[in-house]
């Protein structure tokens, strides 16, 4: 563990070994100081709307194709920011605060063109419900994370998904699935935990044309960290041959499209990933509402920011005990704690029908609906 301060080296120890024989809820454990980050995971959503840009250009597309690859590239587009903001930032991943339930994480992007809307609707097991809402184009989604341990690495499957809509012209909405992929934090041993993805996830369009992303990392056929190769069809990918468009690259860098199948040709530029990004904008702390991360979450925050733990953790102690005693009470009480801005959607026949198309198993998972906020 040569990333880890001298004073935490045995605490790192515990803590991996606790790691290793742990299934469940990896948020549950505590973690030694180095690795703990200020930001609760509520926040996390707003990595989707960091590519403004591209999240925007959608509604400007012609055609279904064109408009399935411009999903695509704003997807493409969100992965660094998801994956790698942390270790770019810091060094490496951080533990994220464990959001309460009900945390909301509100903001927006080029004075309110883009809305976000993140609340907290699980907290047994942890589940984020989210918003984001443009012209003319909304994305919603839900996550939430199973992990488990594999010789030095902590897979991460994503449990949820987010549905795109987008309204035409003619007053016609098209759909879009959007899956999530596996990912594998490692670096662990050294104390300096990032994350590579594996395996693969789809976006799928109401219009039948799916995008298949297949996740590689180094020591895979390319060798190169954060690779994929997306393949644009009608219906799930199987073959090359059948391919519309091929684009591959790396999600944190630059990515090259073919049209059709490729022979070995590397295509023109589709993605620069590496560009500036577009952060949320946030309400400063007195102005918002006691459910929102980061007022909730001040005290803790400024203690680990601070290096200050000792008072972080009696901030977290507090909090953690207050919503404990908010459940007993509710419970006595016999009204069940309600989320504030989404409902629960059981069975959402838009999910049904888009997971039909690109054969993707529909989770036994809840969809989540934003109620709207009143002002
Ligand atoms: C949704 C994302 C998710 C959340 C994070 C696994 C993880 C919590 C979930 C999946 C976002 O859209 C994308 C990115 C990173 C994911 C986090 C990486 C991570 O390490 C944490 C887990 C819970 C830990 O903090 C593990 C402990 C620590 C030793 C690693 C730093």
């Amino acid at each position: 563990g040569e990333a880890v301060p001298a004073a935490q080296k045995a605490g790192w120890g515990t803590f991996l070994k606790q790691i290793a024989s742990f299934t469940g809820d990896l948020s549950q454990l505590s973690a030694p100081p180095f690795i703990l980050s200020p930001t609760s995971l509520s926040e996390f959503p707003s990595y989707w709307g960091e590519p403004t840009k591209e999240f925007l250009a959608i509604t400007a597309g012609q055609t279904p194709e064109e408009r399935q690859l411009l999903v695509t590239k704003w997807f493409l587009a969100t992965l660094s920011g998801q994956f790698t903001r942390r270790e770019k930032d810091t060094g490496s991943e951080k533990k994220p605060l464990n959001p309460f339930l009900g945390e909301q994480f509100i903001g927006d992007w080029n004075n309110g063109e883009v809305k976000l809307f993140a609340e907290q609707v699980s907290h047994h097991p942890p589940v984020t419900g989210y918003q984001l809402e443009g012209p003319s184009i909304t994305y919603a989604g839900n996550c939430a994370q199973k992990t488990s341990f594999s010789g030095r690495t902590i897979v991460v499957k994503q449990v949820g998904h987010g549905i795109l809509t987008v309204a035409l012209p003619d007053g016609s909405k098209e759909t879009y699935l959007i899956t999530l992929p596996k990912l594998k934090i490692e670096g662990l041993w050294f104390g300096a935990p990032y994350v590579e993805l594996s395996e693969t996830s789809l976006i799928q369009g109401s219009h039948g044309l799916t995008t298949t992303i297949e996740y590689s990392g180094k020591g895979w056929v390319s060798g190169k960290a954060h690779s994929f190769k997306a393949t644009v069809a009608k219906g799930p990918h199987i073959s090359l041959a059948n391919a519309l468009f091929v684009i591959s690259g790396e999600w944190t860098g630059e990515s090259h499209y073919v049209k059709g199948s490729p022979a070995d040709k590397e295509g023109k530029l589709f993605l620069n990933a590496s560009g500036p990004t577009n952060p949320i904008n946030v309400k400063p702390v007195e102005e918002q509402n006691e459910f929102e991360s980061r007022r909730a979450w001040k005290a803790v925050a400024d203690g680990i920011r601070k290096g200050d733990f000792d008072a972080a953790s009696v901030a977290k102690t507090a909090l953690e005990n207050s919503e404990r005693q908010k459940r007993k009470d509710e419970a006595a009480a016999g009204t069940p704690f309600q989320t504030r801005l989404f409902t629960t959607v059981q069975n959402d026949p838009e999910y049904h029908k888009l997971a039909a198309l690109c054969k993707h198993t529909p989770a036994d998972e809840d969809s989540y609906a934003f109620k709207g906020v009143s002002a």
